[in-house]
């Protein structure tokens, strides 16, 4: 059979239905109160249907198992037996993902993380946290600045995000131009193989050249080679003076030169900049019903935020650099945090975009890479596409709510999300491939952090040569034979 959500997807008849039996030897193997059944048995136990839709409820699958086991070793056993079997299997951590890659096509059974939370080692010398796959975000950000240290990575799904989920997605998040990518910052991990092999990589040296380096297979895979336990990562010190400024600006060519002069004159203490554009910040306003910080209305806004061990000398960079921008009449009006709480409130202009897009109905999400001076092109050329097909247009008629554009400028990274009244192929057929080749024309990627997943599956041919999804094949094979990890995804 054919699922609803991927009409072009077809079960695959060599994997094993779930049995009764099945569902009895995982309960023996791991305790009840670590399974999440549904319909195989009698005993129906809490509701499944949340493992079973993403974050976006675009995707949704049918599984009737969820397993919780709580470490390497059950994690082990579990996939032994479905290997054997010929079961196939999604890990999913805080399911926050983007692009439907944490959830079931069919009904392979559910391998999620939460169970495994525990924080193993934290190492004050090196700032090397060693924690399970489960831990949620902000949960091991907290540990670490009650040591004063920090998390490489931030992201608005923090609350409910793992640190699984984010290696294995090679989450990008909001600070990515400080810390770098979790590609340097994971110094090992341990995962298990669908054989049921558990791969002790924990590594926690920052240096080792001896031979392949397999855990960075593991990062950006998305659960299609293993399932990750746990992490070994370089945390750097909690920078002691945060500051962050939010202004407004009349074109993109002014975005560019903003950015320009805050790499230059905050160098070393630049710790994201961030891209909004009006629109953007109009949802944000409509859905928490906030004062916006500036008076006047601009197409594009950017958030820079210093990080420092000097709040006055950092501070008097941060507003010399805003009366340079200022004065030269790159930027048109800002405002400088003044608090903790003003912070956080400007902070929320630029991580509420999402949640504030997802109250519109549906959205068609693309995260890419393109060079600098083409970033928000596609945005106009997106929306002039959309307008001219009919699209988008004042009243409730219009399928198209909203065509923004935001992201990490500092990164060269977008996203382009198409806010819909609800999902219409219509719609996505004019946009799919059309934004993919024009990102392929620019060399970019079609996926600069969130993964391919299942909403990109088609296209990875438009960054990836045929040589590359050849080599990716081939070490897909050569972990998972079956093919029980993750399948119908992007490999
Ligand atoms: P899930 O959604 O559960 O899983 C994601 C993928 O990883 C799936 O393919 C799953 O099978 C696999 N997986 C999960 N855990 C494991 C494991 N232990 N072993 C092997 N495979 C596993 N992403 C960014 O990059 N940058 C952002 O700024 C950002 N902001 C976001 C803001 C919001 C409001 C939301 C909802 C999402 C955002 N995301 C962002 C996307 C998402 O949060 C990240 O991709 C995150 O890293 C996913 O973590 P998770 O635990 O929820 O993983
Ligand atoms: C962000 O940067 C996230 O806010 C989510 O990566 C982007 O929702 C999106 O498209
Ligand atoms: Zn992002």
């Amino acid at each position: 059979y054919t699922s609803d959500a991927y009409p072009n997807v077809k079960r695959n008849p060599n994997f094993a239905e779930l049995s009764a039996d099945d569902v009895a030897h995982f309960k023996e193997l791991l305790g009840s109160q670590s399974a999440v059944i549904d319909g195989v048995t009698t005993d129906a136990t809490d509701d499944i249907e949340p493992f079973n839709s993403d974050w976006m409820r675009k995707y949704r699958g049918h599984t009737r198992l969820v397993l919780k086991p709580k470490d390497a070793q059950e994690v082990s056993k579990v996939l032994k037996y479905c290997n054997e079997r010929k079961l196939a299997v999604v890990p999913q951590g805080g399911n926050t993902g983007l692009v439907g890659g944490s959830v079931p096509v069919f009904d392979e059974i559910v391998i999620n993380t939460s169970r495994m939370n525990q924080i193993r080692s934290f190492d004050a010398a090196s700032g090397v946290l060693v924690a399970d796959a489960g831990v949620i975000l902000e949960v091991a950000d907290q540990y670490l600045a009650e040591r004063e240290h920090l998390f490489p990575l931030d992201l608005g799904a923090k609350g409910s995000c793992h640190i699984g989920g984010n290696v294995s997605t090679n989450a990008g998040g909001l600070r990515l131009l400080r810390y770098g990518s979790l590609h340097g910052s994971v110094l090992g991990l341990e995962a298990v193989l669908p054989d049921g092999t558990v791969v002790d990589a924990l590594s926690t040296l920052r240096k080792n050249n001896t031979g392949y380096d397999l855990k960075q297979l593991f990062i950006g895979s998305e659960g299609t080679i293993g399932l990750v336990t746990a992490v070994a990562i370089q945390c750097p010190p909690r920078p002691k003076a945060v500051n962050v400024a939010y202004f407004g600006l009349e074109s993109f060519e002014q975005v560019q030169q903003a950015y320009l002069a805050a790499k230059g004159q905050l160098s070393e203490i630049l710790s994201a900049f961030e891209l909004m554009d009006g629109r953007s910040q109009k949802l944000v306003i409509e859905s928490t019903g906030n004062k916006h910080p500036l008076e006047g209305e601009y197409p594009f806004y950017c958030l820079v935020e210093t990080s420092g061990s000097n709040a006055e000398h950092d501070m008097e960079k941060l507003e010399s650099f805003l009366e340079n921008v200022m004065g030269e009449g790159i930027v048109a009006d800002g405002v400088l945090a003044q608090d903790e709480t003003q912070f956080q409130a400007l902070w929320r202009w630029r991580e509420g975009i999402t949640e504030s897009l997802s109250h519109l109905g549906g959205t068609y999400k693309y995260d890419v890479s393109i060079p600098l001076a083409d970033l928000y092109q596609l945005v106009e050329d997106c929306k002039a596409r959309l307008t001219e097909k009919g699209f988008v247009g004042d009243d409730d008629s219009f399928p198209v709510r909203a065509v923004v554009g935001y992201g990490h400028m500092g990164d060269s990274n977008l996203h382009l999300n198409v806010a819909v009244r609800q999902y219409n192929k219509e719609v996505e057929k004019a946009i799919e491939p059309w934004v993919y080749e024009w990102i392929q024309k620019r060399q970019g990627s079609i996926s600069a952090e969130h993964g391919l997943g299942v909403a990109k599956r088609e296209f990875i041919g438009y960054s990836q040569n045929e040589t590359m999804v050849k080599l990716m094949k081939q070490l897909k094979n050569l972990y998972d034979p079956n093919g029980i990890m993750n399948p119908y995804k992007y490999i």
